[in-house]
């Protein structure tokens, strides 16, 4: 128990998870902040399960038998026998070596797969996060060239358990993708009242921040970081995009809490940002204006981050939201976004820091009688006229659909549309728009989906556009990333829903490496959390899981808004089936459905153009409601009920066979849970069972009001003579 907290559970990183490396015999040669915390991980282990540890700095000799030269960087000797056998130079033999490659002294079997490595590619190719991991001579070896590759080397070596330690392997080498993997918090430090502490949290309140101030909690911060470095997260923000007045004060007399949060998260080698108040000269600074081409405004920003660097030298930089939906901006001082990015871009330049500029710029109190303004447009038309004009440290950050989190977007043409400029692509991984942590919704084949399209249609995707590569593969020089919004608060399951784990576990796991299986990386997830092997019935466990979380996506998509539509959710709170809710709002989030058909027609012929936005082959295919995919016809057309998908049904019947079935789908996962009693703990067996309780209900409600809906608007009955009300 921390405080009146329950204990938290122990996620994908349970002490099991680490049996394979707790039991072995490991040397670890490097030094440094990172490799102590590979030496702590490994100590931990291996006195949970009768290992042993050496750490040794990487320019030591090997230890001898009859000396005692080793340190384990815990300040504790490590259990079990300290060799079993005898190794080159008389020095112990370890299962595994975790060393960077220009360690000296290495045992032989590290000094193969060195020079092995030497061979392929030469040491120094690793890079900042990579490393190299093979197996010679019954002796597992993972080499770096820096530390962090150590880190991320330790938790593959955990991934694989056994598997790191049976036949001799060819030299795999991991890199990271993209060199920057970061999670967004929503998170308030003062509750927001009507946004709660973590805008669109649904797992508590913040691990950050807690009763106004910087939590007492420090030891779940640690405990999350290890999860995130375990997943290849190596940045994070801690405050909300929407900075309030309180969460302002975070870059100036509050910058104290953020060294702490960053003290905490380092020896894990993730890197804290901050979201900063364009305003903040104003409500900060005094001064009369935040106009970013004014000279005071520029010296505020250079002088206000060289005090922020002083307190945290390795500090990441700024994200900002400007000019969206109440937050100032540039556009309020008639400047561009490039103008505002650039001088936060100045003064973040000396230090190496970078601004992640948020693209989701839209009009949020539109005339929903206007229908010539497209809310999907307006990234594109504010930004791709500016790409070039951007500093080499600003980084815009564009959401992967060019709403806003749907269920089913299209990719965003801004994506295609700015070969000038550093693009990170932002995914949503706290459930908003997908169930809000109360039902199951595993994201990991939407985000590799996004990941995977190809804007050109020429085997360039989007994960290569986020990582700076071209159409040869080759670095363009505008590397940008990926960044993700949290599902974590500080409830006990971390994620609420214990099983949406699954999706914060995937966008790190996608984020390194986007070529993964997402049904692969889900099996990761369930090996590290569930340990199936463990139980009376591995196979019925990994197969309900399975059975529960693979397809869970599109069965929420199944029971909710149709044909990639989007929104039909309750305004403000975006939970449940609200068809109309948003209609008649200013949010521009329409469906435009009356007695005759449904859908947005966004095609340039008859449309809002937005389906030019798009480069070939996507302008053409997505201008023809004939060639546009099912499952976004409705986002790019307007349609009669009677129109005949490529499936073969019209959309009516479509709507209302999808709907049926989602919700017989959620029956179907709800009773495959409860099969599995005994096999997973009371506390979340419960906890998982109360929340497909909710979803259950919801999915009906949704079927319900849905179907119900659209008979009514179209006069159309089910073929199949359904209930519908
Ligand atoms: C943080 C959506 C959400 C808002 C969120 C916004 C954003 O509109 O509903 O809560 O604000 O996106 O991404 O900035």
């Amino acid at each position: 128990m921390t405080g009146d907290q329950p204990a938290a559970h122990p996620a994908w990183l349970p002490d099991k998870a680490f049996r394979t490396v707790g039991s072995r015999h490991v040397l670890v040669c490097a030094d440094g902040p990172l490799a102590q915390t590979v030496a702590q991980e490994v100590a931990h282990a291996a006195e949970q399960h009768g290992g042993s540890l050496h750490h040794r700095p990487a320019g030591q000799a090997a230890p001898h038998p009859d000396g005692d030269n080793a340190e384990d960087g815990s300040g504790t000797e490590a259990h079990g026998g300290t060799s079993n056998g005898s190794g080159a130079a008389g020095e112990p033999r370890f299962d595994l070596v975790l060393a960077l490659t220009g360690a000296d002294d290495l045992p032989e079997a590290a000094a193969m797969v060195l020079a092995e490595l030497d061979w392929r590619s030469g040491r120094g190719m690793l890079g900042a996060e990579g490393f190299a991991l093979g197996r010679r001579d019954g002796v597992t070896v993972v080499l770096a060239d820096e530390p962090a590759g150590l880190l991320h080397g330790l938790f593959q070596v955990v991934r694989l358990g056994e598997t790191a330690f049976g036949a001799t392997q060819p030299i795999e080498v991991h890199h990271p993708v993209t060199a920057r993997r970061m999670l967004n918090h929503w998170d308030n430090i003062d509750a927001h009242p009507v946004m709660g502490q973590v805008e669109r949290g649904y797992s508590g309140g913040s691990i950050f921040w807690r009763d106004g101030g910087l939590t007492p909690d420090l030891g779940r911060v640690r405990a999350y970081a290890r999860l995130l470095a375990s997943i290849g997260v190596n940045a994070v923000t801690v405050n909300n995009v929407n900075v309030h007045a309180t969460e302002a004060r975070l870059l100036t007399d509050r910058l104290g809490d953020v060294a702490a949060l960053a003290e905490v998260l380092r020896p894990y080698g993730i890197r804290t940002h901050l979201s900063v108040n364009f305003n903040s000269p104003v409500a900060l600074g005094g001064l009369p204006t935040a106009d970013p081409l004014d000279d005071g405004v520029r010296a505020w920003w250079a002088d206000t981050t060289r005090q922020v660097y002083a307190a945290i030298p390795d500090f990441g930089g700024y994200v900002v939201k400007a000019d969206s939906e109440g937050q100032p901006g540039p556009f309020g001082y008639g400047r561009t976004h490039a103008d505002g990015a650039n001088t936060l871009a100045a003064a973040l330049e000396p230090f190496g820091g970078v601004v992640h500029w948020r693209a989701f710029v839209y009009n949020h109190t539109q005339d929903w009688r206007d229908r010539s303004t497209d809310r999907a447009r307006a990234a594109y038309d504010h930004f791709a006229p500016l790409d070039g004009q951007f500093a080499g440290n600003v980084i815009l950050q564009v959401k992967y659909g060019p709403i806003d989190f749907q269920t089913r977007e299209p990719v965003s043409p801004v994506i295609a549309a700015m070969p000038g400029t550093r693009l990170a692509v932002e995914l949503q991984v706290t459930q908003e728009y997908t169930g809000q942590q109360r039902h199951v919704c595993y994201l990991g084949p939407l985000w590799h989906e996004v990941l995977a399209f190809e804007p050109w249609g020429d085997g360039r995707t989007v994960a290569a556009v986020a990582a700076g590569r071209g159409a040869d593969n080759g670095p363009t020089g505008f590397e940008g990333g990926l960044v993700a919004v949290s599902n974590v608060g500080d409830d006990p399951f971390w994620t609420g829903h214990p099983l949406a784990q699954a999706n914060l576990y995937a966008f790190g796991r996608l984020a390194w490496n986007p070529h993964l299986d997402p049904a692969a990386v889900l099996d990761e997830w369930i090996d590290l959390t569930f340990a199936p092997a463990a139980t009376a019935d591995p196979g019925l466990l990994r197969q309900t899981l399975h059975e529960v979380m693979d397809g869970s996506w599109q069965t929420y998509e199944s029971y909710t808004a149709p044909l990639g539509v989007g929104f039909m959710v309750r305004p403000g709170s975006h939970y449940g089936p609200d068809v109309d809710g948003y209609e008649y709002t200013p949010w521009g989030t329409y469906h435009f459905a009356d007695r005759d058909g449904i859908g947005v027609d966004r095609s340039r012929a008859t449309g809002t153009g937005f389906t030019g936005q798009y480069p070939q082959p996507w302008a053409q295919v997505y201008e023809s409601a004939d060639s546009c995919p099912d499952e976004l016809l409705l986002f790019f057309h307007h349609v009669p009920y009677t129109h005949v998908l490529h499936s073969g049904k019209t959309v009516v019947q479509h709507i209302y066979d999808t709907h049926f079935e989602g919700a017989d789908r959620v029956a179907r996962m709800r009773s495959r849970w409860a099969g599995l009693a005994g096999l997973v703990a009371p506390d979340l067996d419960a906890r998982v069972r109360e929340r497909l309780d909710e979803q259950s209900r919801c999915a009906q409600e949704w079927r319900d009001q849905i179907n119900t809906y659209f008979y009514r608007k179209s006069g159309i009955p089910d073929a199949h003579g359904r209930r519908i009300h």
